[in-house]
């Protein structure tokens, strides 16, 4: 059986008690990049630099994979980092008149 062990005292009669806990790490969020035809590519490569600080040619190389298969993973995140990187992603899109997009896949925590 997995599971972590938590050992007990009662402060007066001095018995032990031991529990099993199950711990989770937390969900991982995974950044998905999503291709349209209008969003010119240099806007998608200055995206990828200047909120998921990738460097050039990883970014090209990103936007190259999503533009050819329809998607592509940026990046694995916790929750609150990735909601605010996706919501800066779409701030900028709005700003600048293009429809990038950015999808969020939750990747489950399994035990530890
Ligand atoms: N397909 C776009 C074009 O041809 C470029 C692009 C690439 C847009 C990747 C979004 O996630 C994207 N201008």
């Amino acid at each position: 059986m997995s599971g972590s062990k938590i050992i007990k005292q009662d402060r007066e009669s001095g018995v032990l008690t031991q529990e099993r806990v199950k711990i989770k790490r937390p969900n991982m969020y995974k950044i998905v990049l999503l291709n349209d035809d209008y969003t010119p590519r240099e806007f998608v490569v200055w995206v990828l630099i200047k909120i998921f600080y990738k460097t050039e040619n990883e970014s090209l190389r990103i936007m190259l994979d999503a533009h050819t298969k329809g998607k592509s993973m940026i990046g694995v995140y916790t929750h609150d980092v990735a909601r605010t990187k996706v919501m800066q992603v779409d701030k900028l899109a709005e700003q600048n008149g293009h429809p990038l997009k950015c999808d969020l896949e939750v990747e489950h925590g399994g035990e530890c």
